[in-house]
């Protein structure tokens, strides 16, 4: 459902710059209802945007006639008016400085009004100079608040979140498809090896019409720089529509440079497999080349003395592989960690073996989703099981379940899985592992919950040592399944806990606990190099979407992305398993 997300960005951005340009209450908040709304949908828009199915549109609840025309807009045109119109008033720049933490419309607006400030360095001056200073409401602390958060974003990198490229990448390559003479196209590099950040998105084509792919290429609408444009190789800086209202205190670039190399259509595998690397794997590949006598670069394997135009192997991966004498090695596992001298590599876990989701929350907290509605998704992507795991007592913001209201939801659930045919839906809780290990319920309600996933939310600071005993005490209670997002990291935001990770797997394994992959894209705990290895011990892994939205679902590719790095097995993963033994492994616990 990017469509969705997408759209539901663009209204809130729409909301921002009405604010920041003066616009009235009205229509600020207008716009950012429409976003939230359009957020919240659990249907796909996108087919009856394109349709132009008004009646459709606005017979779903919270979308009125304004926003419907606006979508039919975007689904015909890739983008809306009023937006174009507002983006050529507010600066680019101005939108980095709202993206800081703790700074919101009213202050950018002063900003912008009274100092001139149209960018962060601008930001940074005025205040070396003083002057934000003079601002009102603008005390000494909430300015050292602001510096702080501006070293944050600019130390965390220009690099873009697997979840944030993905989607772009796939879109370029369906255009590039589109292109008359386009015969091939794919992504590579470390997109494709599904790594938790991306540099820069690599593109490989096959055409019959090199000048048609690169004019169609350069003058994509979210180009806003042609870095190069020679006959093999293009490289644009494309502009992201910037990340969603939920993240806006993350740190994402504003673009990202896309390259697309031409590439004969002889030696497609050949470049595939250079231009997916990684670099590390790229040299072990051809120094084990060497080894045999032969040579291999981006346009095939040959063998040394050879005519150079008679390859051994060339147009697929596989045949270079083979003809190198060993496996063909899954871009996953492409990191010089061991997947070249293993002579059988294991069979990775795949987007298809998940058929449980066990870690979601509802609106009972802070989810979006009704029972009903989550139920209903978690069906049609073929799961047999769904756990609904809202948050407990201590996380007050998330608005989590008092034991009252929690033993009240135990019932709904178990009486809406017996009403609801072709899933089985049990009752649990994602309980917060407090700061001293213990957990925010009392021993007898935990055990009659269906499954407990304990993870920690709060008192992320802690040192190594702490860390590791609160986990290890979290881990060691008889009534936990799961550890959810075992070190709670946000990727490029917040480091997390840094537990000793051997001795959280040792303890995982004794008792019986599998550690979470959580697969939204911002957190991808446990990481990859964590769960290589847990699986290298044995310990059970889990694969949660930790849904939220209609479209966390979606997000299950990021974390089996991150198992296949790990080198997870489906035996070893609890949502593969099929619903007799995963539900004997649940029950064995209470
Ligand atoms: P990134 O973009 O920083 O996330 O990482 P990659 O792996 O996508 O790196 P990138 O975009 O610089 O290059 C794409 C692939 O091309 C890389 O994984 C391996 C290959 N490659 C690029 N430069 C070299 C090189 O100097 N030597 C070798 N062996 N391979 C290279
Ligand atoms: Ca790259
Ligand atoms: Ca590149
Ligand atoms: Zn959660």
């Amino acid at each position: 459902m990017a469509f969705n997300q997408t759209a539901s960005n663009l209204f809130s951005q729409i909301a921002q710059m009405l604010e920041l340009t003066g616009s009235d209450r009205f229509r600020v908040n207008a716009a950012s209802k429409a976003s939230r709304e359009l957020k919240a949908q659990t249907t796909d828009l996108e087919p009856l945007a394109t349709a132009e199915d008004v009646k459709a549109l606005t017979a779903l609840e919270g979308i009125g006639k304004g926003t419907a025309t606006k979508l039919i807009e975007f689904a015909q045109t890739g983008s809306i008016s009023e937006h174009k119109e507002l983006s050529e008033q507010v600066p680019q720049g101005l939108m980095e400085v709202l993206s800081i933490p703790g700074l919101g419309p009213k202050t950018v607006k002063l900003m912008w009004d009274d100092l001139k400030i149209e960018s962060i360095n601008d930001l940074k001056n005025e205040i070396a100079k003083g002057s934000v200073a003079e601002l009102p409401r603008m005390g000494a602390k909430t300015i050292e608040n602001i510096v702080a958060a501006i070293e944050f974003m600019e130390s965390s990198g220009d690099r873009l979140h697997l979840g944030l490229a993905l989607p772009v990448a796939q879109s370029i390559v369906e255009h590039m498809l589109q292109v008359k003479g386009t015969k091939k196209a794919q992504y590579a590099g470390s997109l494709r090896r599904g790594e938790e950040t991306i540099g820069d998105i690599d593109i490989l084509i096959v055409t019959d019409d090199p000048d048609h792919a690169r004019e169609a290429f350069t003058t994509m609408p979210a180009v806003t720089r042609v870095l190069a444009n020679g006959d093999t190789k293009s490289s644009v800086r494309y502009e992201l529509s910037s990340a969603s209202e939920r993240f806006k205190d993350l740190s994402t670039p504003a673009e990202i440079q896309i390259d697309l190399r031409i590439v004969p259509a002889e030696s497609w595998g050949a470049a595939l497999a250079y231009f997916t690397g990684s670099k590390d794997h790229n040299v072990a590949l051809r120094k084990l080349a060497i080894k045999q006598g032969m040579t291999l670069n981006e346009y095939g394997l040959f063998r040394n003395n050879d005519d150079r135009d008679d390859p051994i192997a060339c147009e697929t991966e596989e045949g270079i592989y083979l003809a190198l004498g060993i496996a063909s090695v899954p871009p996953t596992l492409r990191q010089d960690r061991g997947e070249i001298q293993t002579e059988e590599l294991p069979h990775l876990i795949e987007l298809s073996d998940i058929k449980a989701d066990l870690h979601t929350h509802t609106t009972d907290s802070d989810g979006k989703l009704s029972l009903k509605e989550s139920a209903t998704l978690a069906k049609s992507r073929g799961f047999h099981t769904l756990a609904i795991t809202d948050h407990s007592q201590s996380s007050a913001i998330a608005n989590g379940l008092k034991p009252d209201r929690l033993k009240k939801q135990i019932k709904a659930v178990h009486k809406f899985n017996d009403s609801f045919d072709g899933l089985t839906v049990i009752a649990g809780s994602e309980v917060d592992i407090l700061v001293d290990g213990s957990l925010d319920y009392d021993d007898d309600l935990l055990n009659v919950l269906d499954i407990v996933v304990a993870s920690p939310h709060a008192g992320l600071r802690a040192k190594p040592k702490q860390a590791t005993k609160r986990l290890l005490k979290a881990i060691e209670h008889p009534s936990v399944h799961i550890i959810g997002h075992p070190t709670g990291r946000l990727i490029q935001r917040r480091a997390g806990l840094e537990p000793d990770i051997n001795e959280l797997i040792a303890a995982a394994i004794e008792h019986d606990v599998a550690l979470e992959i959580n697969a939204h894209w911002m957190r991808l705990d446990l990481r990859d190099t964590h769960v290589r290895a847990a699986v290298e011990a044995g310990c059970k892994i889990a694969i949660n979407c930790d849904v939220h939205h209609a479209s966390d679902y979606d997000n299950l590719i990021f974390g089996v992305l991150t198992g296949q790095r790990g080198w997870l097995t489906p035996d070893l993963c609890v949502n593969a398993w099929d619903h007799d033994t995963l539900h004997a492994w649940l029950k064995s616990k209470r």
